[in-house]
């Protein structure tokens, strides 16, 4: 099938030929959420891969290359899905400590084809920043991604920090990323749990008109 042997070329790390295949499968209709759905599928593969020694960084490093290439591909496409109004403003980052950064960049892009004004924070982003950030913006929502169990308490410092600044009722906040959880969200006391990009719009559209 057409979609495994994407996720194998990105497995593989063949940017070239991984972007022109998701080019192909795009304008033959394929949804690329459901190509987004697959890859990090495969990017979790990658990492099991690598827990057990069967590919070392550069591997990795190679196929998130050729992930983040694909996305590339795919940035028209997510266009067409678009709406007009602003439903909601969301400073988004990688918490600190953390410079796994495609899981946030899809979330971005679809956050923002979907009505949302979206600050970038990039990676590596101290809780303060996220904080200071978020009222600079007049945000609604702050969005912070972990992909490490060794960064994960970083989404907690996050509401801790805005508890101790009697400001923790202006802000949603919205966690993601591979180890994170509905079970550590509720133990942070995080808003909102997100398990993947596809879900965020419709996710946090909700949580504003609660
Ligand atoms: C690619 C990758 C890298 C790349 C990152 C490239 C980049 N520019 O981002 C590189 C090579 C740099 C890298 C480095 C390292 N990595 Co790494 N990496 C990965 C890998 C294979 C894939 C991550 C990825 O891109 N997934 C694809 C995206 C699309 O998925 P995602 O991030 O989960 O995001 C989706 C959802 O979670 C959600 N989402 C994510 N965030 C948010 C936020 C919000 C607000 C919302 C709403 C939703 C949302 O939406 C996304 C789309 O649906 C993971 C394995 C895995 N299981 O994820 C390991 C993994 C995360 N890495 C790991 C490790 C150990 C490392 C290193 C320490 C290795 C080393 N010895 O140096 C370093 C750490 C560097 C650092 N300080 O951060 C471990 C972490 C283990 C742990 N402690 O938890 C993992 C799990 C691999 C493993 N099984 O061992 N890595």
């Amino acid at each position: 099938m057409a979609l495994e042997e994407l996720s194998k070329l990105v497995e593989d790390g063949e940017t070239e030929d991984a972007q022109e295949l998701a080019g192909k499968l795009l304008k033959d209709g394929a949804d690329p959420l459901e190509m987004i759905a697959e890859m990090t599928r495969t990017m979790a593969r990658v990492g099991d891969l690598f827990s057990k020694l069967e590919i070392f960084l550069p591997e990795i490093m190679l196929a998130g290359e050729a992930l983040s290439g694909v996305v590339a591909v795919m940035t028209p496409y997510l266009d067409a899905v678009g709406g007009q109004e602003v439903k909601g403003k969301i400073v988004i980052g990688v918490v600190k400590g953390d410079l796994h950064e495609i899981g946030k960049n899809i979330v971005k892009l679809i956050l923002e084809t979907n009505g949302f004004e979206v600050k970038d924070l990039g990676y590596n982003v101290d809780p303060l920043t996220f904080i200071k950030e978020a009222e600079a913006m007049g945000a609604d929502f702050i969005g912070a991604s972990s992909l490490m169990t060794t960064t994960m308490p970083r989404q907690k410092e996050i509401i801790e920090i805005l508890k101790s600044k009697g400001i923790r009722d202006q802000y949603k906040v919205v966690i993601g990323g591979a180890p994170t959880s509905q079970m550590w969200a509720d133990q942070i006391g995080a808003d909102l749990y997100c398990q993947e990009a596809k879900s965020a719009p419709e996710l946090l559209a909700n949580l504003m008109s609660s």
